[in-house]
Parts: structure tokens; sequence; C-alpha cells
């Protein structure tokens, strides 16, 4: 049966590199993305609707209009951002989610893919090689409304055995969409400003260790994860996925080995820092590899040399 897709926060850091690699895998004829605002830019062969994920009935008219056999729900609001505004965070990240969910029992969607996040943990969670399953009490409204997202993931697969599938992504770095709101935006920022300034104020401590993940990487995870067999998925709330870790002071150095004049600083606060404390340092993520073969190829010298060539040419 073809594939049709329809991809919600097709704007977004994840989603406008996501959707480019559904394309090209599916046709762009059968990637319907959508967004509560235009993209900044677009080709002509690209499917684009204005959606607000919070409005069911467009939502439904939406599925009705393109019959969608997969949807993937990226809309959703980062961990700094939802500190500024928690009510809009939990609307956004869970009515968003239960609203797609509810559709996709009533369209008959084959799949579903939703990310979680690293936020789900909190500060009584394992620091060093986080697993799957441990206490989890996050401190952000983004991770709370994760761990909530799960939770339900889980029970719309086990009460109606929805095929939706979700990865905690770990904080992304990318070159082509600035990041949306996160706690591990410097990790992007940092470049831009090295390459900018020759310099960067780094928001995070020098020694906050935090787990990532390059965008191709996360790209091609999140696509494998898809096309496994449903049989292969046995974690239906959200399946931990790692790169690297890395902390402020070890991306300098490695950004010095290319820039070797850059200077990095340290803000003296930054409301983040506490998010950033709460989270895991390192990430297991034995499940991803065990049931569908995962495996990062990025590591920080290829991430900070791939993103510098990239960026050189477009900051
Ligand atoms: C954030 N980039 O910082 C996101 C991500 C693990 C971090 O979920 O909020």
């Amino acid at each position: 049966m073809k594939e049709r897709i329809i991809m919600i926060g097709a704007n977004g850091q994840i989603g406008s590199e996501l959707a480019t690699a559904l394309r090209s895998r599916f046709g762009a004829e059968n990637v319907i993305t959508s967004d509560i605002r235009e993209p900044h830019a677009s080709r002509e062969d690209e499917i684009f609707e204005i959606i607000n994920v919070l409005d069911k009935s467009a939502l439904k008219r939406l599925f009705e209009k393109y019959k969608p056999t997969q949807v993937y729900l990226l809309a959703a609001m980062l961990s700094a951002t939802g500190e500024k505004y928690p009510q809009k965070a939990w609307d956004l990240n869970i009515n968003g989610l239960l609203n797609v969910l509810d559709l996709a029992l009533e369209f008959d969607i084959k799949k579903i893919f939703w990310p979680s996040s690293i936020a789900v943990f909190g500060p009584h969670s394992p620091k060093q090689n986080t697993d799957q399953y441990c206490v989890m009490d996050p401190v952000s409204i983004y991770g709370v409304s994760k761990l909530a997202g799960e939770r339900l993931c889980e029970y719309y697969h086990h009460k109606y055995d929805l095929d939706i599938r979700s990865i905690r992504y770990p904080g992304i770095i990318s070159w082509k969409t600035a990041p949306g709101g996160g706690t591990t935006d410097y990790a992007i920022d940092i470049f831009i400003e090295a390459l900018k300034h020759g310099q960067y104020a780094c928001f995070l401590s020098a020694n906050t260790a935090l787990p990532m993940l390059y965008m191709e990487d996360a790209v091609r995870g999140t696509i494998e994860l898809m096309d496994a067999p449903s049989e292969q998925i046995s974690i239906r709330s959200s399946y931990n996925l790692a790169g690297l870790s890395f902390t402020p002071a070890e991306i300098a150095e490695e950004i010095k080995k290319i820039l070797p004049n850059f200077e990095m600083s340290y803000v003296d606060y930054d409301p983040r820092q506490a998010i950033a404390d709460s989270w895991p340092a390192s990430i297991d993520d034995s499940y991803a590899r065990n049931d569908w073969s995962w495996e990062p190829k990025f590591d920080l010298a290829s991430i900070t040399e791939d993103m510098i060539a990239n960026l050189k040419t477009n900051v």
C-alpha cells in the first residue's frame, strides 16, 4: 500500500530535516508538511498546509483531505520556552498529542511518530548511562508533558493497538534550521558565534555534560525505528537514544582545533542551568540497539567539522 505521510510541526529544527528525508524516501507528493505558520522557504513540489494541532476539527479536515497512512507529530514547545509559558506548553504538548491519537483511531492511521526527550528524566534519575526504566522526576513542564505523553502513547498502544513509536531525543545539533528554545541550543549557538565573532558566552557552565545527537543520526535513527517490523518494537513509551555526551568545555576545545583563535566564556547565571543540571549526563540506549540495530555515526570531531564546514558558507 502506498504510504502517505502528514507531518505536523514541520517547520521546526527536526521536522524540517526529517521532512526532506521522508520526501526523498516516499516522494514529495506523498509527504504533506504542516505547521502553524508558513515555512521560510519551500520548493515547488512540496505540499504544505497551515494547521494548528490544537484545532481538532481543522486537523480532522486535513486527515479527510489527504487520508494519511502515517502521521509524524513534531509540534511542541521545548524546555526553555516552556518555562516562560507553562500552561501553553502543557496544552500544545499534551492536547496536541491527544488530538492526533484520537484522530489516528478514527482514521485507522497505520503508524505514528511522536518525539519524547531526555527531559523526562530528573534529579533522582541515574546521572550516568541513564537506563530505559528508572526513576523519572522531570523538573521542567516540557519534561512533565513528555513523560505524560509517553504514558498516553503506551496506553493507546495497549488499549487500541495503535502503532505509535517514539524516541527520547537528546539535544539535537544541526546547522540548517535554527533551534527552537531548548536548553541544549548552546551546542548550536556556539558554532554560529564562533564563526561570526570568534567568541561565545555560554549559558551553561563549563562542566555541564549532556547527551547529544547529530541531526543526520537523529533523522536516520527515526526512519530506522519507523521502518522496523512492529514485532521488534518492545518499547511503546519512548526509546532512549544516544549519540554522544560532552560538556561546553569539551566542544570549545574541539572548535579550537579548527578555529584556534576562538574564545569561550561563561555567563554568571542563566535559568537553563537548573534544567540542564536535572538531566542525565549520558544515556543507555541498549533497547534501541537490540530492538532495531540503532548505532550512531557522528562523534564530537566529525560533528564539529561538519558544522563549521556548512555554517562557514551560511552565516
Ligand atoms: C531542549 N532541545 O533543549 C530540546 C531537547 C533534550 C533537549 O529536548 O528542550
